[in-house]
């Protein structure tokens, strides 16, 4: 029976204000005039999703009819920002509902900034799964995400006297509109126990998991609308239940209290995401979360989505994409299936497994490569560990075989390290379990090649490619620069919202003067409108006629954020040494956005001194309100949206070799923002696009580092040589940052002084030049707004629907299935 005679979804202003009142009265349960924002933006919300359904579920049906190969992309992190607008430009809906609600009213822009983002991930690798999934929709790919519903995502962050304290990241508690809970569909995740030997009704000799403990994972599914396409594909997120089975022994012995108890600790396993992003802890709670999400996955997409006994053609029906190495338990686990659940022998499991994995590795340093104890995994996940072991005997033999009486070699790439403990490098078995091997930008692709995995390389060096990272054209232009968007659809057409190749035809604007004035009109309105939020936000003044520097990312010492800062106290310096007056230094707003992970102490002492030198820097007399510090709390996709469009010079400074890709760098110049940069990650690929001319780069190479790291790095030798340096760091000792107080920052400036593991100093010189030349060019007004329209012209290749064309290319193969 075809219910849609019954029903529909609200598409004119008339069905969409009724579908609104409808959710306000019969959901939120109240009238209009006592609507509070929470009451109104929760039935806006309801009503542009209900508009989503349709396609949602016409998506499913087609592709289960069609048996379409699917993109299944496990990720412990989807960073998706807010989710209103994006679904109403997704449906082009977005004047019907401003109409709409008009009409009663209100404002459909004070709903939307309403919105908190659900900000279930730290940075870069959990925001390129958001944008993955965007293009995959928009490209109408049968795609599925799968993930974690973090009850508690990445902390909120507050400075208290220039401090960073974290606050929980309470997300869900008055519900998320956007999601769809199916506890119908959930299923059971196993830990611990131990395995036995038995033999099976034909005699053979099988291994079963007998586990000690099981949990219940519950789907929440979100809508991902594709941009102009019906298409619409599913997140599905994962929450931790107890199960009822789950203590009855516990509640039968009358233990009700550790029955309770014991019910919590499940239920703690999707409670809340890590926020350390690059030095894994090794605690037994990530562990689990991993486990948890990839066997709920695996186990939903074999037997709800795929339903079909024959898992031999398994490859064709369905291809994994681990980001990074967190799903990589995957492997085992679906190994594990294969043999002890469907029965099928090694040979056969291990091909169709190693099928149907393939791997994305988004760093270089080596602290950041995952490993697990081998005791925590036996413990854990005993059946695994076994699995693991076959797997690298396997291998091991494998390389033994290749390379004979190479015992060296075959302990370099040995899945199991020995020291300093026995523990399980993920990143090797991940490679070993894939077809393909991927990193995110060409230099970082070269990289790993060549050091981080060049054993594999040399043995299988068809396995490795390259897959330049993305961002979503949609989210990070159009939602977020609607004055930049309207000139070049005027410009250039419409096309280049799916079709990010077409700013080429902005090329010649870059000639046309009364375009360049345009462009520079739309940067000043965004300025405007960013001054406008911060200090609604965060009660922080700015001047708008500036020139925005922005550096924006996690807080890390490889990204560099003290050499940001030794520029600023070098420009202050300079003023207070009378070298430069102040009324010839070019008006700059300094803007820093950066959470540190709460036990990283380095980063947080750099948070400090930032703070405390903006305290100053702000209120210095000498400086005539000519250099500003702006570092707003919290920094997140909802502040990005509003702040790089407003960006003349994007902070890119990373020591070369360290930074995988970048995704922000890409941001910025799509929003026409210039570049000061490294030559690392995808600045690389982004200077050979804009020209060198329109980007500036400075500081060592990846092999000069490599080079000055052989020779022996000595930071104090900088010191000593120059003036400016020593000027900028003895301003920070001196205590002027710190009342007074000389040994404030000694953790800070005695490391950069002695240790200085990112070269910070020797790039200092080379940096605090490459900014003098940035101010003369800035000044430059017609010359830097040519620069600008370049950068943005020449800049489409970065669109994230770019790289999932890469991945079906080279990797995924899986063809598009636009529905009706
Ligand atoms: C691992 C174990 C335990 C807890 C957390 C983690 C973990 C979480 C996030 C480790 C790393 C995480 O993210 C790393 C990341 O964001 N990498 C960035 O990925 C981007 C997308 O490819 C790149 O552009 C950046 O260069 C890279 O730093």
């Amino acid at each position: 029976e075809n219910i849609e005679r019954f029903i529909s979804s609200p598409t004119t202003v008339e069905s969409f204000k009724s579908e609104f009142c409808r959710q306000l009265r019969y959901e939120q349960g109240v009238d209009l005039v006592d609507a509070r924002t929470e009451d109104l933006y929760q039935a806006l919300a309801r009503t542009v999703r209900s508009a989503m359904v349709d396609g949602w579920i016409a998506t499913q049906a087609s592709h289960r009819a069609a048996k379409a190969k699917t993109v299944a992309y496990l990720s412990a992190e989807f960073l998706m920002g807010p989710q209103l607008e994006n679904a109403l430009l997704s449906t082009a809906l977005t004047e019907v509902a401003r109409t709409a609600l008009a009409e009663l009213e209100l404002d459909l822009d004070e709903l939307t900034a309403y919105e908190t983002e659900p900000g279930l991930g730290n940075g870069g690798l959990g925001r390129l799964a958001a944008c993955f999934i965007d293009s995959l929709a928009a490209k109408s790919i049968p795609a599925i995400g799968y993930g974690i519903r973090y009850e508690y995502g990445i902390f909120r962050q507050t400075f208290v006297d220039g401090r960073q304290v974290e606050q929980p990241d309470r997300w869900l508690v008055k519900g998320s509109p956007w999601e769809l809970a199916q506890p119908e569909n959930s299923v059971t995740v196993n830990f611990g126990g131990h395995t036995e030997q038995y033999t099976d009704e034909t005699g053979a000799p099988r291994t079963r998991w007998v586990p000690a403990e099981q949990v219940l994972a519950v789907p929440y599914n979100y809508m991902v609308p594709g941009f102009e396409t019906r298409n619409v594909n599913t997140l599905r997120l994962w929450s931790a239940k107890a199960t009822d089975a789950f203590d009855l022994q516990i509640f039968n012995s009358g233990d009700y209290e550790s029955a309770v108890r014991r019910q919590t600790v499940a239920e703690n396993i999707s409670k809340v995401l890590y926020p350390e992003d690059s030095t894994p802890q090794g605690k037994e709670l990530r562990l689990k979360q991993q486990y948890f999400f990839v066997a709920a996955s695996l186990r939903d997409y074999l037997d709800t989505v795929l339903r079909d006994d024959d898992l031999s053609t398994l490859p064709e029906r369905v291809v994994f994409q681990l980001n990074d190495t967190h799903p990589v338990i995957g492997v085992p686990e679906l190994m594990r299936i294969l043999l002890d659940e469907r029965g099928l022998g090694w040979d056969e499991a291990w091909d169709i497994t190693r099928r149907t994995f393939n791997y994305t590795c988004h760093t270089l340093l080596p602290e950041a490569l995952e490993v697990w104890s081998v005791d925590l995994l036996g413990r854990l996940l005993p059946r695994h560990l076994e699995i693991i072991y076959r797997i690298n005997e396997d291998f091991l033999g494998l390389v033994r075989e290749t390379y004979p009486g190479d015992e060296l070699r075959v302990r370099r790439m040995s899945i199991i390290q020995e020291r300093p403990e026995r523990a399980v490098r993920m990143a090797f078995l991940a490679t070993v379990g894939s077809t393909k091997v991927n990193g995110v930008a060409a230099l970082h692709s070269q990289l790993l090649a060549d050091k981080v995995l060049d054993d594999f390389s040399a043995l299988w060096p068809e396995k490795f490619t390259n897959v330049t990272n993305g961002v979503t054209p949609r989210r990070f232009m159009r939602l977020s620069n609607p004055g930049l968007s309207g000139l070049l659809d005027e410009a250039i057409g419409t096309g280049w919202t799916n079709d990010l190749a077409q700013l080429a035809k902005l090329e010649p604007f870059a000639d046309d003067a009364s375009f360049r004035a345009e462009f520079r009109a739309v940067k000043q309105a965004n300025k405007e409108r960013f001054v406008r939020l911060l200090a609604q936000r965060d009660g922080i003044e700015l001047p708008a006629d500036a020139l925005y520097d922005v550096m924006v990312k996690r807080l890390h010492e490889y990204k560099r954020q003290m050499l940001k800062l030794l520029h600023v106290v070098t420009l202050y310096d300079r003023v207070l040494k009378g070298e430069v007056k102040a009324s010839d230094l070019q008006p700059r707003v300094v803007v820093f956005g950066a959470k540190a992970a709460p036990g990283y102490k380095m980063a947080k002492e750099i948070i400090h001194l930032i703070n405390r030198v903006a305290a100053v820097v702000n209120n210095a007399p000498e400086l005539e309100g000519r250099l500003r510090i702006a570092f707003p709390a919290n920094y997140n996709v909802t502040l990005a949206e509003r702040l790089i469009p407003a960006a003349d010079l994007s902070e890119q400074i990373s020591l070369a070799g360290k930074e995988a890709s970048g995704t922000g760098n890409m941001k910025f110049a799509l929003n026409g923002a210039l570049t000061i940069g490294t030559d690392d990650g995808a600045n690389v690929e982004i200077r050979q696009l804009v020209g060198d001319e329109n980007f500036f780069l400075f500081g060592m190479d990846e092999p000069a580092v490599q080079a000055l790291e052989d020779r022996g790095y000595n930071p104090t030798s900088y010191y000593e040589v120059d003036a400016g340096l020593r000027g900028a760091i003895d301003l920070i000792s001196s205590g002027l940052f710190s009342d007074g107080d000389r040994t404030a920052f000694e953790f800070v400036i005695s490391d950069l002084l002695y240790k200085d593991r990112f070269m910070v100093l020797a790039d200092y010189r080379s940096y605090v030049d490459t900014q003098d030349r940035v101010e003369v060019a800035y000044r430059d007004e017609d010359a830097w707004t040519r620069s600008a329209i370049l950068n943005v012209a020449r800049t489409g290749f970065f669109t994230s629907d770019r790289s999932i064309q890469d991945y079906l290319d080279r990797i995924w193969h899986a063809p598009a299935k636009p529905i009706a």
